[in-house]
C-alpha cells in the first residue's frame, strides 16, 4: 500500500468511534429460549466492565449505549453508579435507551397505547430518560418502540400516527440544546401485522414533526431482504436527517448477527455514501455510529471485539475511494471504471495499515488474540458463572 493511501487511513481511524451496547454483553436468546453463558454480564457494573475491556483492546469505542430499565435499576437514582462504573472501567456512558416495551402496561403499546394513562406513563418514562441522559451529560436519546398490531382492523393506524406526533412534539421540548432525540424504525417484530415507525419515511416525517433536534436512526438489520440500506443512507444524508446507526448483519431479518459476517460489501457501500457526503459538501457528517447485536452463541466479548475490527476494515476501505475521479467517471457516465473505484478499494488489504494505526496508539495490535491471551475470560467466567448457572432460560 502506497504511502497516500495509508495515510488516508490513518485519518479515518483517527475520527471513527464506535458505541458498544451493554445489553449485548448479556445473556439473550430467541423467543424460545435463552441460553446462557457462564461468562454473561448480569450487573450494569459487569457490563462496564466488559465494555471497558473492548475500549482497552481496541482504543474506538469509548462510550456504552444503556438501556434504561435495564442499566438504571433505581431510574434517576443510578446516575451516581453509573458514573462510578464509567470512571472505574474507562469507558463512558452512551447513548440512553429509553425501555417503552417490556411491561406488561405496553401490551398494546406506547405512545401509541388507545389508553391515555399508558401514553402518559410511556411520556413520564421518556422524559425520565431525557432526565438521566441529561444527568450523565449524554447527547443522544435513542427511541425504539415496539408499537404496532397484530391483526388487520384491530387498530386506528392514523390516531396512533397523531399520537406518536403529539408525544415526540412534547418530548422533543424537553431536550437540552446539546441533546438530540433518535428515532429509530423497523418494519415488524414484536408486531407483525402493522408496526407504528415501520420504515425510514415514517422516522423521517415524525422526526421532522417532533422538532430540529430529532434526527433518523438507521438499524442495518430493520429493513426488508432486498432494500437498498445505501440509498436511504443518502436520502437521509441529503436532508440533514442522518442521527445515527445501529450496526449488525442479518440474512432473514431483525437477525442481530456480526456486522460484515454475511454482507461486507454493504456496510462497504454505506461508508462510502457517508465519506462521499463528506468530501462533496465539506461537511463533517454528525452520526452516532453504535452496534446493536445481541450475541446468542458466540462469546460476547470476543464477537463485539471482532465486530469492530470488521467495522474499522470497512471503514478504512472506504475512505480509499477516489472521490474526485469517482465524480468524473459518475459525470461521463464510466460505469466500469466509476463501479471499480468502489470494487478496488472494496479488494484492498488494509489490514497492515490498521496495525499500524493500532501500534501508534499503543492499543493491541491484534485485539481478539491480546483478549485470549489476557486471562479476563477465565476471571470473569469463575466470577460468573455461579449466578449464570442460576438463570431461567426456559419460557414455560
Ligand atoms: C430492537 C431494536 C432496538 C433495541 C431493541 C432491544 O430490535 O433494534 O434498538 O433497543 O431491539
Ligand atoms: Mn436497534
Ligand atoms: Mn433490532
Amino acid at each position: 500500500m502506497n504511502a497516500a493511501n495509508s495515510d488516508r487511513i490513518f485519518q479515518a481511524l483517527e475520527k471513527f468511534r464506535i458505541e458498544i451496547p451493554s445489553w449485548g454483553f448479556a445473556n439473550t436468546g430467541t423467543r424460545f429460549g435463552k441460553f446462557i453463558q457462564a461468562a454473561a454480564a448480569t450487573t450494569t457494573e459487569e457490563k462496564f466492565s466488559d465494555a471497558g475491556q473492548v475500549h482497552a483492546l481496541t482504543g474506538a469505542c469509548p462510550t456504552v449505549a444503556l438501556h434504561v430499565l435495564w442499566d438504571f435499576t433505581d431510574g434517576i437514582q443510578s446516575i451516581g453508579e453509573v458514573q462510578t462504573y464509567a470512571k472505574r472501567y474507562g469507558v463512558n456512558p452512551g447513548s440512553i435507551n429509553p425501555n417503552l416495551f417490556q411491561d406488561q402496561e405496553y401490551k398494546y403499546g406506547s405512545f401509541g397505547n388507545p389508553d391515555p394513562s399508558i401514553r402518559a406513563r410511556a411520556l413520564r418514562h421518556t422524559r425520565d430518560s431525557i432526565e438521566i441522559a441529561r444527568g450523565l451529560q449524554t447527547r443522544d436519546i435513542s427511541l425504539w418502540f415496539a408499537d404496532g398490531s397484530n391483526y388487520p382492523g384491530t387498530a386506528n393506524i392514523r390516531q396512533r400516527k397523531l399520537w406518536f406526533e403529539e408525544l415526540l412534539k412534547t418530548v422533543h421540548a424537553d431536550l437540552s440544546t446539546s441533546q438530540r432525540l433518535l428515532v429509530e424504525y423497523k418494519p415488524f417484530e414484536p408486531a407483525f401485522y402493522h408496526t407504528d415507525i415501520a420504515d425510514w419515511g415514517m422516522a423521517l416525517l415524525l422526526a421532522r414533526f417532533a422538532g430540529p433536534q430529532a434526527k433518523v436512526l438507521v438499524d442495518t438489520g430493520h429493513h426488508y431482504a432486498a432494500q437498498n440500506i445505501e440509498q436511504i443512507v443518502a436520502w437521509l444524508l441529503s436532508e440533514e436527517m442522518l442521527g445515527g446507526f445501529h450496526f449488525n448483519d442479518r440474512r432473514y431479518a431483525d437477525d442481530d448477527l456480526t456486522l460484515g459476517s454475511i454482507d461486507p460489501y454493504q456496510v462497504f457501500r454505506i461508508f462510502h455514501e457517508i465519506l462521499f457526503y463528506e468530501w462533496e459538501t465539506g461537511k463533517q457528517a454528525d452520526i452516532a455510529y453504535m452496534i446493536d447485536q445481541s450475541h446468542n452463541l458466540k462469546g460476547k466479548i470476543e464477537a463485539m471485539l471482532q465486530t469492530v475490527c470488521m467495522a474499522q476494515e470497512l471503514f478504512a476501505k472506504a475512505c480509499l475511494v477516489n472521490h474526485a475521479e469517482l465524480a468524473e467517471a459518475q459525470k461521463s457516465c464510466d460505469l466500469v471504471k466509476a463501479e471499480s473505484f468502489l470494487q478496488d478499494a472494496f479488494a484492498t488489504d488494509v489490514r497492515p495499515a490498521i496495525q499500524e494505526w493500532r501500534r501508534s496508539k499503543g492499543v493491541q495490535v491484534n485485539p481478539l488474540e491480546a483478549f485470549r491471551q489476557s486471562g479476563y475470560l477465565e476471571r470473569i467466567t469463575q466470577q460468573r458463572s455461579a449466578r449464570n448457572s442460576q438463570s431461567v432460560s426456559s419460557y414455560a
